[in-house]
């Protein structure tokens, strides 16, 4: 009590903070009062203006005082949340039983799943991993009433739910002052991006930002970057046709505070051409319906007649079914919506309605032969009409624009010469440029995002991982390689800090524990990523030579592949198969090499940059946004084992490369596929920094039916992605290993006194475990062994602790008078 009395006018020594500091954290433990409800609002605390400064100035203390607040809300509505909670589980009958984690069951079959499918169970836990089934119709399970029901609760008080895993990063952020991260995985259709939805959503409730707008702009986000990157395949009406990571930042104390969107591969390919039965980028429609309700139609130049080759390439549809939709009218004015509250300029939306009314027009450029006696090569534009729309919508001149599609500037022996380009040529410098206006405003609408839900302070963050699902369709082409290529990384990922690092630490701390067979996709990986013998780089040698076909490179292939995950079909041309973890895919590898190339002829770059458009000359002024990160070809893609042991990051050798672009790959040998590699190790660098949770979506049929479970699909992909290992591996093996030094600094306050700050050994490890109650654990070497679900039980131990604990300042809002 003597110490709780600390005056209002403090004295010297104690009004200097640090040294007050000291004294409270180690009255904190020393006092613990049962009666945890009935103690009096902390906020108070805050409001004292000497507390105040000592708070400001104490991270440790900033911790203590927000989860006691935090606790101190939760306490506050307790009786209410009981009640909603017994309520809610009424009503929707929703009830924990022992199947909802598969590791308590004896043993695993697709029926379990099947039945808990058709009662609309639709989450599942592998120990700590959750899986979801793509229910394909609405649940009403993600009301607030919901985030209620999932917050700060333990695991097997609810059913497993998407927020229950975003409720496990969240408090596994605050608790341990470290990034999370949230990798959703599952192939095309299985439900990562509306997981993904979810997740934010819960995470906004959950990160009580005192700026209500800023919740909304981060929830606006994602729909936002998705009319641009998403679009309507065969398996799929609205895939990601982009890898996306999203970081929600948050304070210390777990406000939310802003969010920074990575971007990775656009499928820049789909603004030009679609596969029969798919469409473009959303957002070309939504613009199209929105303004044609807005009768702006004219003001973009758009024609209103046939709708424009690059929305339907095969003139099937009438302009009456885009303009007429009521749900790309509806889209069109959510999308206004979201520029305007995230905050861009009027100025700035009419930019990139432009861009997109531009690219609408430049696909509707035709060319001509022109064969006159000297030239046979030479073409021009016949119909004027669409070059002056686009020329016009660019603010560039349409003479200029003519002549950067039909010609090119190429310097020879210090000689400029003004070669002509054929039709075919002049096309392709067309579609060219059009994918480049897309795929660069696509990046600036990004990094514009970030810029403006950019945090001022520093904090942590979770990082919620959503990429292109794995896709397999009659007709596979480079974009699909590049898409599994990515899935792959993600599976390996997963196998890595699933079997693979957790089964070599058994062995280097002489733990005794039953080993877990997994199928390693190592060697696949190795066969598209191996230097120089790869097939990326094989592709890339060959992208080097100007005469190289389709053919040649086949053949590269077939001659330098011995695998046998690759093969050359008989009797089919122009096609090879692999064996991918997720199953066979088979590819054609028409058009490999100009898609790898993606080049865009530097006459466009130069009749761009003189637009009268702020937007383009920014989309085109300096090289690439990119540029710095897309001449980094990276070495090494395996996750080095010390990303897992030690916390030196070992990407470091790329961010050095970052620094000093000049001693990286020459410019002219950029390709896709070297852009990709590159993409790929710095998602990865991303995620490894922070403690991953993952969420493998399952997609119970192929036609899109609600309460369709087609059992040899299901257990097909619990198959392949290692759903059946990963149960053995929870069931027996120890998910966390932490070493004594740490275990005993997080958790000493479960057996010492605060102010005792024991010696971190193996033995005070044991002496906290033994006090906690836990059974099961070993103890390696270095580092205690634990089960999946010790951490939780320690973690609610911690905080039952730190909030009795905390009540003690509640006690002194005696001395707050
Ligand atoms: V792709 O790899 O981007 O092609 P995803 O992202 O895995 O794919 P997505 O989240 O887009 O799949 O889900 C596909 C469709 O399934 C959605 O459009 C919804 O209609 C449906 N879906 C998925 N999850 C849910 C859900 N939790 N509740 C209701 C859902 N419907
Ligand atoms: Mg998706």
């Amino acid at each position: 009590k003597a110490l709780f009395k600390i005056p209002r006018n403090p004295s010297p020594t104690l009004r200097n903070p640090e040294q007050w500091c000291r004294s409270f954290n180690h009255f904190i433990g020393q006092c613990l009062i049962k009666d945890f409800e009935a103690r009096p609002s902390v906020t108070h605390l805050l409001e004292h203006p000497f507390i105040k400064q000592v708070h400001d100035k104490d991270v440790a203390l900033q911790q203590q005082l927000a989860a006691l607040i935090q606790e101190q809300q939760e306490a506050g509505c307790k009786t209410k949340t009981k009640h909603e909670r017994i309520n809610t589980r009424k009503t929707l009958i929703i009830q924990s039983c022992p199947d909802d984690d598969l590791v308590n069951l004896e043993f695993l079959d697709e029926v379990r799943f099947n039945k808990r499918y058709d009662e609309l169970q639709v989450y599942t836990y592998v120990g700590d991993i959750l899986i979801a089934l793509n229910p394909f119709q609405n649940l009403s399970i993600y009301s607030p009433q919901f985030s209620k029901l999932y917050h700060a609760v333990k695991r097997v008080d609810n059913p497993p739910h998407i927020f229950a895993t975003a409720d496990a990063a969240y408090r596994g952020m605050v608790t341990f002052c470290k990034d999370q991260c949230i990798i959703i995985s599952g192939e095309s259709g299985a439900g990562k991006t509306e997981s993904a939805h979810l997740i934010v959503q819960h995470l906004t409730f959950l990160g009580k930002a005192n700026n209500r707008t800023l919740r909304e702009k981060i929830l606006q986000v994602n729909p936002l970057v998705e009319a641009f990157g998403n679009a309507c395949t065969a398996i799929n009406d609205n895939s990601s046709r982009f890898g996306k990571y999203l970081e929600m930042k948050f304070t210390l104390t777990g406000a939310v505070i802003g969010a920074k969107i990575s971007e990775y591969l656009l499928e820049k390919s789909r603004v030009i051409k679609q596969a029969t039965g798919e469409k473009n980028f959303h957002i070309f429609y939504y613009i199209y319906a929105g303004l044609y309700h807005e009768d702006k139609l004219k003001t973009y130049r758009l024609p209103d007649r046939t709708p424009p080759r690059y929305i339907d390439s095969q003139h099937r549809k009438v302009m009456q079914d885009i303009v007429s939709s009521k749900l790309y009218k509806e889209q069109f004015d959510a999308i206004q919506e979201g520029f305007r509250n995230i905050g861009f300029t009027e100025e700035e939306v009419t930019s990139v309605y432009r861009i997109l009314s531009a690219i609408l027009n430049t696909g509707n450029i035709e060319f001509a032969a022109i064969t006159s006696q000297h030239q046979t090569d030479k073409s021009e534009v016949p119909n004027s009409e669409a070059l002056e729309n686009a020329a016009s919508l660019l603010s560039i001149g349409p003479e200029e624009l003519q002549e950067a599609l039909t010609s090119q500037c190429v310097v020879t022996r210090g000689e400029t010469i003004i070669r002509t380009n054929t039709v075919d040529k002049a096309t392709d410098v067309r579609d060219a440029m059009s994918k480049a206006l897309y795929g660069r405003l696509f990046s600036w609408i990004v990094n514009r995002i970030n810029s403006l839900l950019h945090a001022a302070e520093s904090g942590m963050n979770v990082g919620i991982l959503d990429i292109f699902g794995f896709e397999n369709f009659k007709k596979n082409s480079f974009e699909q390689l590049c898409i599994n290529i990515a899935n792959e990384q993600i599976q390996f990922y997963f196998n890595q800090h699933i079997f693979a690092l957790e089964q070599m630490e058994y062995q280097s701390e002489g733990v005794d524990a039953s080993l877990v067979e997994y199928e390693d996709n190592r060697p696949i990986l190795d066969m598209f990523l191996q230097k120089p013998m790869g097939l990326l780089s094989l592709m890339d040698e060959e992208s080097r030579f100007p005469q190289a076909t389709d053919q040649t490179l086949v053949d590269k292939f077939e001659d330098n592949l011995r695998c046998k995950y690759f093969w050359i079909p008989k009797r089919v041309e122009l096609c090879f198969g692999i064996q991918h973890y997720a199953g066979k895919v088979m590819y054609n590898v028409d058009g490999f090499l100009e898609k790898n190339r993606d080049t865009l002829p530097a006459d466009i770059v130069v009749v761009l940059r003189t637009s009268e458009n702020k937007l383009l000359q920014q989309l085109f002024s300096s090289p690439l946004t990119k540029t710095a990160e897309m001449l980094i070809d990276v070495l090494n893609y395996q996750i080095p084992t010390s990303y897992f042991i030690s916390a030196k990051p070992h990407y470091v050798d790329t961010m050095e490369m970052m620094r000093h672009p000049e001693e990286t790959t020459n410019m002219r040998r950029q390709t896709v596929a070297s852009y990709f590699r590159y993409s790929l190790m710095d998602l990865l660098s991303k995620m490894v920094v922070g403690q991953p949770h993952f969420v493998r979506c399952i997609k119970p049929n192929d036609d899109r039916q609600a309460l369709r479970f087609c059992k040899e699909r299901v257990m097909l992909q619990l198959r392949y992605t290692g759903i059946l290992e990963t149960v053995n591996i929870r069931r027996q093996g120890y998910s966390h290993r932490i070493l004594f030094e740490e275990f005993v600094n997080r958790y000493y306050y479960l057996a010492f006194r605060a102010h005792q700050m024991p010696e971190t050994s193996k033995e005070n490890a044991v002496a906290i475990l033994e006090r906690a109650k836990l059974k099961d654990w070993v103890l390696g070497t270095t580092k205690v062994f634990l089960r999946y679900y010790h951490v939780e039980q320690l973690n609610l131990l911690l905080r039952e602790v730190i909030a009795r604990v905390v009540v003690i300042q509640a006690y002194t809002k005696g001395w707050l008078g």
